[in-house]
């Protein structure tokens, strides 16, 4: 298992995660690397990277490899890095044995707080039949009233972070420990309008973490809040 940090700085009406180019380009060429290394260490056996793709529930698995703790939150939080990171695996037709990684942690929990709870602008995180206000900004088509109320409410146009800013877990000193991997602090963008989504052609928008689900999803959530600010 592997951890990617990414913090940079708070998005103004964006995700944290969303705020760089996507996470996918780099994960994946560091990705293709690394088994081309692997290989030539290991010619007989196969292995394949994954990143948000993987078969396994990544967090559960990143807590079994021992490198932090299952949050309340649903998120997987680092030792170090806190939860502002993304995980990658390596399945392998390698035995565990000859990586030395034979044993499994037991899967620990966080401090059981309550402050994401809390800060859960849904009400996701403490009653599951209201919508995550992340799978929310990314569904497509026409959102409910009550769905449009939840997007006012936040402000956010895409992704949602406020379980992990309410996270004691995630501040070292009083501060979110920052990336140290230099794609997380290029071609950042942490407050998108309309203007700023026409000046994107399709090959620049395609490489932003908001594109998978199309122009039109991120951009209704921008027009309805840029609307709302207005009126
Ligand atoms: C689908 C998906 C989503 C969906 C569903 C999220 C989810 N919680 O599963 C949506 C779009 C909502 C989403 C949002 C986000 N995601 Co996402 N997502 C995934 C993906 C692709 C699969 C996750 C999965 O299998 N879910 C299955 C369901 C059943 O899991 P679950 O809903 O958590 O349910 C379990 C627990 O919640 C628990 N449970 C059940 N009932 C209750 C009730 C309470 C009160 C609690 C506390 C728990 C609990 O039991 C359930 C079964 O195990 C993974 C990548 C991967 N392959 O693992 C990334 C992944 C989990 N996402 C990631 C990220 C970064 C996010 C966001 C932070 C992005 C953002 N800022 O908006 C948010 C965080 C939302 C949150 N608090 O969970 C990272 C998480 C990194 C980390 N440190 O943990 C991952 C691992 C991707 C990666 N490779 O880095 N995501
Ligand atoms: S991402 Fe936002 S809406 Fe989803 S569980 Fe965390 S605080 Fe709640
Ligand atoms: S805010 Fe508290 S309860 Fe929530 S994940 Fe962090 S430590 Fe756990």
């Amino acid at each position: 298992m592997l951890l990617f940090p990414y913090f940079v700085r708070e998005g103004k009406n964006l995700s944290c995660y969303a705020t760089s180019e996507d996470y996918h380009l780099f994960a994946g060429q560091f990705g293709a690397e690394l088994e081309t290394f692997l290989l030539g260490l290991y010619p007989s056996s196969e292995f394949r990277f994954f990143c948000d793709n993987s078969p396994l529930d990544e967090r559960h698995a990143a807590t079994l490899a021992g490198l932090g703790v299952m949050g309340d939150n649903g998120l997987f939080i680092s030792h170090t890095y806190g939860s502002f990171v993304f995980i990658g695996a390596v399945l392998s037709t390698l035995p565990a044995q000859a990586w030395g990684c034979d044993s499994v942690s037991s899967v620990k929990g966080c401090l059981h707080c309550g402050e994401c709870r809390r800060a859960c602008p849904t009400g996701y995180l403490r009653d599951r039949e209201q919508p995550c206000l992340s799978a929310l900004t990314q569904k497509k088509g026409t959102l409910t009233e009550q769905e449009l109320a939840y997007l006012k409410k936040s402000g956010s146009v895409w992704g949602c972070d406020a379980c992990q800013m309410a996270c004691p877990l995630n501040r070292k000193e009083g501060k979110i420990p920052q990336t140290p991997i230099d794609f997380f602090h290029k071609s950042r963008v942490e407050h998108i309008t309309s203007a700023y989504l026409d000046t994107l052609d399709d090959a620049s928008f395609s490489r932003r973490a908001f594109a998978w689900r199309g122009k039109n999803t991120i951009l209704r959530n921008v027009l309805y809040l840029e609307e709302d600010h207005k009126s």
